[in-house]
């Protein structure tokens, strides 16, 4: 019996401005709930945190654009935001916002720690102001030339063609991306610069001794800043909507009044608030999951992302914890994912390139999106959402291999044994060539979400629903009915035990349909768990754990398969094909 584990899961927290496309879900927020998912069935102890990223231009520009205060625009995104988490089932602990007290309090508390230790330090540096915006122009608002490797479009913090760090002054004929203005000067401000260059061998060890349990990806661009030598970053803005910033006595600090600290500096420390948050709601044990002197030490924290944001997660948020030399829990497993393109491009709300979280739930329920976007997780490379890939997954995977399982075997309980699990006959060949298929299958399926390898735990999960399949035609019970009821209701019998099975595995991926399927066998809440041994007598259990008698009702159809006409519909609705 494996002692039941304390998980922290944190995935990276959506920018508050717009509904998210089916590309942000997969990308962090999605694999971070079925990974919790999994880990709760398996018994142990799961606290998902998100938020909302509240900070920073966007929220500014976007409300500017709106015509309302900036807080009641987020106010507004935050409902939206959090309505479209609930409607895909993501099963956050707490859904907090980066806007919050708490986050101003615990971003407050970390600089003034960074500031006592001697890692900040204010300095006078040339920002790029924009006349015509009236505005210093954060790094992201500032586009240009990247001097590295010439691509036009490269933002003021990175440029998104070659991934290189930069800073706006270092753009080669730089603009203004709020108005395009050209008639931008570079100004003196000042600003707190967090000293990362000191951290640098900290760092280093610190990530040689995580690095072990990161994938290559989230390893690479570590060791690339590292390499490259960390630099002072600022960690103050020329904004009015943000985290005031203290000094280190947490008083407003002379000539910061118009400053707020920078997005990425207050972001990652949401996730802590939103814990803090969580357990003042819930009387949960946030110390236990985030102070390694009040038990943290013993928790597993697994980090979930976009590869964009592994530099912010494995360098710049461990300056600000480890630089604090208070005992933080810092990550220990984190997964980055690829990018979710859409017919090999990107997203775009203005050119209708993509369905957005709030769209997908109009067309079909969460599940279908759900299983597509985890069987085709964007994990060694990027994947290409395309309406046939999701109608293939929907109709063969779903709607023939689960459900049709499940349905037949349903369906043919009602009609021949009086809508009850028979308990006649004994287990011959077809049920231990099932058990031996189980008995392989199930332990990799585990190893496989153990690891986090999402496509994996989808293809794993598809197979053993098919070797379902393969075995009711082994056991064929409708021919054995006609000479031998009771080799018949061996069949119904481990078949009926093995839709129980198939919907428990199907519960961190397809959650509303799995439910329907335990609760058509009538599996009470406290038998939904992942079932622990796995030897072969306990996967022979498996086959025989439903009560003989009990009571089968057949659920309504599963899933709607995906007809052409609706592809085509939604390919002219939201691009698609040959509009790709
Ligand atoms: N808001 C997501 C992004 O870059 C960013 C993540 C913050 S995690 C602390 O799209
Ligand atoms: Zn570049």
């Amino acid at each position: 019996m494996t002692k039941a584990r304390r998980i922290l899961v944190t995935s990276a927290l959506p920018y508050i401005n717009g509904v998210k496309h089916l590309g942000n879900l997969a990308g962090s927020m999605l694999p971070a709930d079925v990974y919790s998912r999994m880990m709760r069935l398996m018994g142990h102890e799961v606290t998902y945190i998100c938020a909302t990223d509240e900070h920073g231009t966007p929220a500014e520009l976007a409300a500017q654009a709106a015509g309302i205060s900036v807080q009641e625009y987020c106010d507004e995104q935050y409902e939206i935001q959090r309505k479209a988490g609930e409607g895909f089932n993501l099963a956050f602990d707490w859904f907090g916002r980066t806007s919050r007290a708490a986050n101003r309090e615990a971003t407050q508390h970390f600089a003034q720690a960074l500031e006592a230790n001697g890692l900040i330090e204010e300095r006078t540096s040339k920002q790029v102001y924009s006349v015509d915006d009236g505005r210093f122009l954060p790094d992201r608002y500032v586009e240009g030339t990247c001097p590295t490797c010439g691509f036009e479009k490269a933002r003021g913090d990175q440029c998104d063609n070659c991934g290189r760090l930069l800073d706006p002054v270092d753009l080669i004929d730089p603009y203004s991306s709020v108005s395009g203005s050209k008639n931008i000067e570079i100004r003196e401000t000042n600003h707190l610069y967090l000293l990362q260059a000191k951290m640098q061998d900290r760092i280093r060890e610190w990530v040689n001794s995580k690095g072990k349990n990161w994938p290559n990806l989230a390893v690479s661009i570590a060791n690339k800043w590292l390499d490259e030598g960390l630099i002072d970053r600022a960690i103050t803005r020329d904004l009015s909507w943000g985290i005031d910033v203290t000094d280190a006595n947490g008083n407003p600090r002379p000539g910061f009044e118009d400053k707020v600290f920078y997005v990425w500096f207050d972001a990652p420390i949401g996730y802590i608030s939103s814990t803090q948050e969580w357990a003042e709601a819930t009387g949960g044990d946030w110390e236990a999951l985030w102070r390694t002197d009040k038990g943290a030490d013993e928790t597993e924290y697994v980090q979930f992302m976009g590869k964009d944001n592994v530099a912010f997660h494995t360098v710049s948020f461990p300056v600000t914890m480890l630089g604090s030399n208070e005992p933080w829990k810092t990550v220990d497993k984190l997964k980055a994912f690829n990018w979710v393109t859409w017919y090999g491009g990107k997203f775009s709300t203005s050119n209708k390139r993509g369905v957005f979280m709030d769209q997908a739930l109009s067309l079909l329920p969460a599940d279908y999106w759900r299983w597509y976007l985890i069987a085709n997780a964007p994990e060694g490379s990027d994947a290409a959402f395309t309406w046939e890939g999701f109608q293939s997954a929907v109709n063969s995977d779903l709607a023939n291999v689960l459900g049709n399982f499940v349905n037949r075997i349903t369906k043919y309980t009602a009609s021949k044994f009086d809508g009850q699990l028979p308990g006649a006959g004994t287990p011959g060949d077809a049920e231990a060539w099932m058990v031996a298929e189980l008995k392989e299958r199930l332990p990799r399926l585990v190893e496989y979400y153990e690891a986090m390898e999402f496509r994996k735990a989808a293809a794993e999960t598809r197979a053993i629903w098919a070797a379902g399949n393969e075995y009711l035609t082994k056991a064929e019970p409708w021919v054995k009915y006609k000479t031998d009821v009771d080799a018949a209701a061996v069949g119904v019998r481990t078949g009926l035990n093995l839709a129980a099975l198939f919907g428990i595995i199907a519960q961190p991926i397809i959650p509303n349909a799995a439910a329907k399927i335990l609760d058509a066998l009538g599996i009470p809440e406290e038998h939904r768990n992942m079932p622990k041994d796995m030897s072969d007598a306990g996967i022979a259990a498996l086959l025989d754990a439903l009560p003989h008698g009990a009571p089968i009702t057949p659920p309504d159809v599963l899933f709607q398969k995906i007809e052409d006409s609706q592809v085509e519909e939604w390919t002219e609705q939201f691009g698609g094909g040959d509009q790709a």
